[in-house]
């Protein structure tokens, strides 16, 4: 396949300052007549051929400037459309008439129905579906769109921008014209139409401007939306108060579709939105759901001005609007919600999806260099790293100097599409630092690894940090330059507060941030009084891996007494990681598992802490996951014994404070009365983390399907399920429970994708043959993404002993199920394929079956290219 480098950007020719679209609607041949205002750019010679971007379209006719062309004059092979000698002129309209079949686009990219409903997604590439354009994001351009279909078929006719004429036409057909007057590239246009029902409200802007909302939803479902539309009222509050961004059009549509490939997608002023991330009630929608709601709401509503009306110059440039749209999303929540608890849930998050990607085969900069399907970057490390960088930035200047970094940028480049290095001037220009060295965050993939040493001397109060980074090589960088890591710290004393130092030697330190620029770094304190426990990258300042020997005494304290509450919930986690990779390794050597007792009174001491919020309490009680501990011991990985040294940690914690967790349990059962708020949140984690322990103690099936049989929402409900199933799923209490959901909520397609997922997250060797039998359960549905997602991906990407059974079976699966999927949606088989991505670090006998499975998938003829650049990088 071709490769696209960033080195290889070059303007276009033309520019195509105004786009007038016309859409005939007809399932199987929607007739798309796009009117270009062509446009030469300065300086490029006059009659230079124009080559337009296409995919799969049935051209019908051409005219430039009204003139019918002759077929000589242009030619239309598959992927472009070329007219051989555009007019000399410096303007010149050209009109295609495209047709297009959205019932069988089964790829949903490009315009297709999803249950009835005519929906787009264009991001990346997917207009060139719809007609032949300059499908690039640095092609600016004001769109006009008149849409015409049946009345009965499609009663609502939306697009971008505001809302023109509308009007009746022959035969039971209507029409209705959209203009955005704001320019936009062809990536963020967007069209709908359908019978759907609607809720309505309004959003009165800091200037004073009243915006209509509005969120469309299948009839019937439109109450499940209110989550949702209060969600983004409170966005558009906060954009406005944290980053003086008001929103710009008269109207801001949401729709809710339930067959899409990503989460949502930020059109401007036509959100189109996975119905998952829109539809909730406590009913059927768990606390996480509700989480996710309001950041993607928020998410994609901070895209209007971080993405929109500052777009990207190329695709390299992705993280220039979605690292900066997590980080803000991020900041959302946290204000929304606990700051402490939402920094911790993005680092759990980040560590289980961006570090498995930087440091295995699929590795690539936060801002790539070259790629050869842009679909497959939409990636952790563009996401979620690509946040984690702008939150360097704060760290390192400071609010206020962020937030006026932050207001040059959207001052200096708003209408236009930009670059990272467009970005890093603003902050450089409006704080006076050099971030030169910084940039390489943006450059270089990989995880740093931090290594420290500390010593104290008592005699002369003295406290010395030795700290030396290191930066592991990735796939095509095998050298590395040295990065400036901004590590957050405290030196914690005896009796928890942070201790003061008389001076510090050395430049790297400042107002509690030790600015790693060098390898080693050899820092001094003086005047320190007593012994301090050194607090190393509070916060999670930085996205490292950090090697500091400390003795299990010195991590207890840090997680009782360290004031920073990440800090904490690491130190305690860390202990965890630790007690667990020793476990597996006694349990490899043919032994069993053995934990110090502290650990077990540490964790009761947690849930007896009522200075701690409850949701604060549920994360440092979690254990980590299976893959968490595989991705700490990094090679050689036999997943079974993880998954047993992992159950025997749990079951020993449990045992030790059986009573009172059971104690405490019961004192935090629900009143009846539900709210997502995060503190009624919290108090359901805390007390479903509580029953997951009690349920591997005596009594354990009775207790977890009593909290099934009780449960008032779906948190609880799914809590319950889950722990019956990965516990007991022997026993008739698991299957039960499976029934009783299955009645309930069988009607229900995103509430059944829980029950899918439940099950397909079993640990043991017998999930593998019970994920077969519910691909062919009448719910599940290979061409919808969610389907696919909560069934495959969750036991690809989350069922680490049931999918890398001995056999290879689990390899197997996924070999055939990649290659099904394909056939229809190849964005979504290209996702499905990462599940194998660490496939190296797997134990010889595993790793030779993993590789089997790659190889025949390699070997396929006709391999989308969204398939075969993600087989053949993990394979390379
Ligand atoms: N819609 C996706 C997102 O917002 C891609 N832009 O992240
Ligand atoms: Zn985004």
């Amino acid at each position: 396949g071709r490769v696209f480098r960033l080195e290889d950007y070059r303007p276009s020719d033309y520019l195509i300052p105004r786009t007038d679209l016309s859409f005939v609607l007809s399932p199987d041949s929607t007739i798309v007549t796009a009117r270009l205002l062509i446009r030469r750019r300065e300086g490029v010679a006059p009659g230079t051929p124009l080559n337009l971007d296409g995919d799969g379209l049935t051209l019908r006719l051409v005219e430039v400037d009204g003139k019918l062309l002759e077929e000589t004059e242009f030619s239309a092979p598959p992927e472009s459309f070329v007219l051989h000698r555009p007019p000399a002129k410096d303007e010149f309209v050209l009109t295609i008439v495209t047709e297009i079949s959205p019932s069988t686009n089964t790829a949903l990219m490009g315009l297709y129905r999803s249950n009835g409903v005519y929906c787009t997604q264009c991001e990346a590439e997917g207009f060139r579906r719809i007609t032949y354009f300059l499908d690039r994001p640095d092609i600016l351009s004001v769109y006009t769109v008149r849409i015409e279909a049946s009345r009965a078929e499609a009663p609502l006719l939306l697009s971008n921008g505001n809302p023109g004429a509308t009007g009746e036409l022959p035969d039971g057909r209507h029409f209705a014209v959209w203009h955005d007057p704001f320019p936009k590239p062809s990536y963020l246009f967007a069209l709908v139409a359908g019978d759907l029902g609607a809720i309505h409200d309004e959003f009165v802007t800091m200037s004073g401007r009243a915006v209509a909302l509005a969120i469309y939803v299948e009839h019937g479902k439109e109450r499940l939306a209110t989550y949702a539309m209060d969600a983004l009222k409170r966005s558009m509050k906060w954009d406005e108060e944290v980053f003086g961004r008001e929103y710009d059009l008269d109207v801001f549509n949401i729709v809710a579709v339930s067959d899409f490939n990503m989460g949502a997608m930020e059109n401007k002023g036509l959100n189109i939105f996975n119905d998952k991330y829109v539809l909730a009630d406590e009913n059927t929608a768990t606390d996480a759901d509700f989480a996710n709601i309001e950041a993607i709401i928020a998410h994609e509503y901070f895209h209007n001005w971080t993405g929109n009306r500052i777009t990207c110059r190329d695709w390299f440039q992705l993280c220039l609007k979605e690292g900066l749209t997590v980080y803000r999303d991020h900041e959302f929540s946290a204000d929304e919600r606990s700051r402490p608890v939402k920094r911790i849930a993005e680092v759990r998050t980040l560590r289980a999806h961006q570090f498995p990607e930087d440091q295995g085969p699929l590795a690539h900069p936060v801002r790539p260099r070259r790629y050869r399907e842009i679909n497959n970057f939409y990636t952790a490390t563009v996401y979620e790293k690509g946040s984690e960088v702008v939150r360097m930035i704060r760290t390192i200047l400071g609010r206020e100097a962020f937030r006026r970094g932050m207001d040059l940028y959207f001052d200096r480049h708003d209408g236009e599409a930009a670059t990272i290095e467009d970005f890093l001037k603003c902050f450089e220009e409006a704080s006076g630092r050099d971030l030169s060295q910084f940039t390489l965050w943006y450059h270089q993939a990989g995880t740093p690894n931090i290594s420290a040493t500390s010593a104290y001397d008592a005699a002369a109060k003295e406290f010395t940090l030795e700290i030396e980074q290191s930066l592991p090589p990735t796939p095509s960088e095998s050298r590395k330059r040295l990065m400036h890591i901004p590590l957050q710290f405290g030196l914690v004393g005896p009796d928890g507060q942070d201790l003061s130092y008389a001076a510090v030697e050395g430049t790297a330190v400042e107002d509690g941030v030790i600015h790693v620029r060098k390898r080693r770094h050899s820092i001094r304190f003086s005047g320190v009084e007593e012994r301090p426990i050194v607090s190393l990258n509070r916060g999670f300042s930085a996205p490292i891996t950090l090697s500091l020997e400390q003795k299990t005494e010195h991590r207890v304290f840090l997680a009782r007494h360290d004031s920073d509450p990440f800090s904490r919930w690491q130190s305690f986690n860390t202990i965890l990681t630790e007690a667990t990779i020793a476990g597996s390794k006694r349990i490899l050597g043919g032994g069993e598992a053995e934990f110090e007792p502290v650990i077990a009174e540490v964790a009761g001491a947690i849930v007896e802490n009522e200075n701690l919020e409850r949701a604060f309490r549920a994360l440092a009680l979690t254990p980590p996951g299976e893959a968490d501990i595989a991705r700490e011991i990094g090679s050689n990985i036999d997943p079974d014994a993880i998954f047993a040294a992992r159950d025997a940690l749990v079951r020993r914690i449990a045992e030790a404070n059986r009573d009172q967790f059971l104690a405490a349990y019961h004192r935090l059962e629900d009143n009846g009365l539900f709210s997502p708020e995060a503190a009624s949140a919290g108090r359901r984690a805390l007390r479903n983390v509580l029953l997951d322990y009690l349920a591997t103690t005596q009594d354990g099936p009775d207790i977890a399907s009593a909290h099934f049989g009780s449960a008032t929402n779906m948190t609880d409900r799914a809590a319950a399920l889950a722990v019956l199933v990965h516990r007991h799923c022997e026993r008739a209490e698991a299957q039960d429970a499976l029934h009783a959901f299955e009645v309930t909520h069988g009607d229900d397609p995103l509430v059944m994708d829980k029950w899918f997922a439940i099950q397909a997250a079993a640990p043991g060797p017998n999930t593998v043959d019970a994920v077969q039998r519910l691909a062919a359960h009448p719910r599940f549905s290979i061409a919808n993404p969610n389907r696919l997602r909560s069934l495959f991906g969750t036991f690809f990407s989350g069922n680490q002993s049931g999918f890398h059974r001995a056999d290879g079976a689990g390899y197997r699966l996924f070999a055939e199920t990649v290659l099904e999927v394909e056939k229809r949606n190849p964005q979504v088989a290209a996702r499905l394929a990462t599940g194998l991505r660490s496939w190296r670090s797997l134990e010889p006998k595993r790793q030779e079956l993993a590789r089997e499975a790659l190889v025949s998938i390699a070997s396929t003829k006709g391999l989308s290219a969204d398939l075969s650049d993600i087989i053949d990088r993990t394979l390379a």
